[in-house]
């Protein structure tokens, strides 16, 4: 054990007692990777705040992210966590949710982890309406691997593979989503601190697939190169530029390079899962030869 001086010691233990997400972090994997005011840590921030507002039991939710800067939060929080191969994030947490129908499956990565090699994953986990909340940092890049241009970059933004500038279609991830069938849809961006973890509350309660979209910065790597500032300047971009839109018809929120940022709850809908579309059709079908499964 290392002895720290007396007064780190007392900070270590006020920090403790002050700072309401250090009991969800892994203490020991601290430093984390992540760059300054870079908006990943504020979206953790947040779900801390989304479980304790929800007050369920942590021995239940299990949380399962992909590769990337945004992966690494699996690693850091202190829930049962899985930090999974790129882009298999998804079904990872499907297999684990179907072993184990009780827990609740969190699935937290990146945009591109997500929708670019685990684009057809999340496709089908929301058309079978898999029983999973997936939180998706979308930072319009791929972070961790030097910023190369993403599924979800704006046109006209400039990144490593694209020096003049994106020119392929981003994808609109709500609209993507929706129409996949997830059962709730929402976006809000790290400036939207409250209802962001309201939304992930929300998500941590509804049965069915829940995607919710976080607007993040990536200072070293989409703000720097476009010319964009640093996080805080993101910040008051997300700050001036939203128009908050529930309910908002998801085919017009796709995102561009400086226009409005439409966020909000787009969908909040019922559907059966796959787990409930599986025990009925099978009761249905073979009758009392079928026992359900519950796991
Ligand atoms: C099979 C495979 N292909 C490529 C990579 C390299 N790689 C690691 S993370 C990443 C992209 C991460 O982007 P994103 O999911 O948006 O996360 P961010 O770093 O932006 O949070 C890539 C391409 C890998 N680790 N494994
Ligand atoms: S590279 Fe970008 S996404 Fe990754 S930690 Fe740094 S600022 Fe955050
Ligand atoms: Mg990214």
């Amino acid at each position: 054990m290392t002895i720290l001086p007396n007064a780190a010691q007392t900070l270590l233990r006020d920090i403790d007692t002050i700072n309401p997400v250090m009991p969800f972090l892994r203490q020991e994997r601290i430093p984390h990777i992540w760059c300054p005011s870079c908006g990943i840590g504020t979206t953790v921030n947040c779900f801390t705040r989304a479980l304790t507002e929800s007050g369920m039991d942590l021995d239940q939710i299990a949380i399962v992210s992909g590769i990337g800067c945004t992966g690494r939060v699996a690693g850091y929080m202190n829930l049962d966590s899985f930090h999974t191969t790129h882009g298999r994030a998804i079904p990872f947490a499907t297999g684990l949710k179907l072993a184990n129908p009780k827990l609740k499956v969190v699935v937290y990565s990146g945009d591109g982890d997500l929708t670019a090699i685990g684009g057809n994953h999340f496709m089908h986990a929301a058309r079978r309406n898999m029983d999973l909340m997936v939180v998706c940092v979308n930072n319009f890049t791929y972070g961790m691997t030097g910023g190369q241009v993403a599924p979800t970059t704006p046109i006209g933004a400039k990144q490593t593979t694209m020096p003049f500038g994106n020119y392929e279609q981003p994808l609109n991830l709500p609209f993507l989503a929706d129409a996949c069938g997830a059962v709730y849809v929402a976006r809000w961006t790290v400036f939207h601190v409250r209802q962001l973890a309201k939304a992930m509350q929300e998500g941590l309660k509804k049965k069915g697939f829940v995607f919710i979209e976080a607007l993040s910065p990536c200072p070293t790597l989409y703000s720097r190169r476009n010319k964009r500032g640093d996080g805080i300047d993101e910040l008051k971009n997300y700050k001036q530029n939203s128009i908050v839109k529930h309910g908002a018809d998801t085919k017009e929120v796709a995102l561009t390079f400086d226009g409005k940022i439409v966020v909000g709850k787009f969908v909040d809908r019922e559907r059966p899962t796959w787990l409930d579309a599986m025990n009925d059709h099978f009761t249905q079908t073979l009758g009392s030869k079928y026992s359900t499964y519950e796991g």
